[in-house]
């Protein structure tokens, strides 16, 4: 698959917490590291997306049962937690985007209450790449957006870690996000 001018990476979530030692760890989180730095420089734009809570936000509870879409404290504003993996090599001129900032209200999706969608729209983007954490919430919610607001999508299976909470999770978002019409490859695949 060749990368066009009119691509853009969308890079989901590759935070403190959801990596090694972090408040909402994905299992092997951190291997998406180098796997993303190697094709960022590829593509024209690129953007980032970060969960960006605050100290009491909705989905936070003492007693987190994953399953139920409840969770221990974590990427909470200007924390530690919350910064990008410290190996992530960010360019300048990315674009940042905050999601899950308002109390009352989840946003597992890059594209939910955010400008994403007018920014791409702004640079003619067509066709979005994805990858990140975790592949069954933040990163199947926004290729699942991203096809339902008419970009093509493509999902890069080898540059996302999931919850898999439980076991099999991470392989039904992938098939349902097959299922939305998002293509499904690997960075290996990339020309
Ligand atoms: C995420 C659970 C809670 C994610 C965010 O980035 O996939 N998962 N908040
Ligand atoms: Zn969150």
């Amino acid at each position: 698959m060749k990368i066009e001018p009119t691509d853009a990476l969308i890079v989901v979530d590759v935070q403190n917490d959801f990596c090694r030692g972090g408040a909402l760890a994905v299992e092997a989180g951190d291997e998406v590291v180098p796997v993303i730095n190697g094709v960022i420089p590829r593509f024209l734009y690129a953007a980032f997306t970060r969960d960006w809570h605050p100290h009491d936000h909705c989905s936070f509870s003492d007693d987190p049962q994953w399953v139920d879409k409840s969770w221990p404290r974590h990427c909470v504003q200007n924390t530690r937690g919350a910064e990008f993996h410290p190996g992530l090599q960010v360019p300048a001129k990315s674009l940042i985007i905050s999601k899950g900032n308002q109390t009352h209200r989840e946003a597992y999706s890059g594209f939910q209450g955010t400008p994403l969608d007018a920014e791409l729209r702004a640079r003619h983007v067509n066709r979005i790449f994805v990858g990140g954490l975790a592949t069954d919430y933040c990163v199947k919610t926004t290729a699942l957006d991203g096809a339902r607001n008419g970009f093509q999508v493509v999902l890069l299976e080898d540059a996302c870690r999931g919850v898999d909470r439980p076991a099999g999770s991470v392989a039904k978002a992938v098939a349902e996000m097959n299922q939305a019409g998002v293509t499904v490859t690997t960075t290996g695949d990339l020309s």
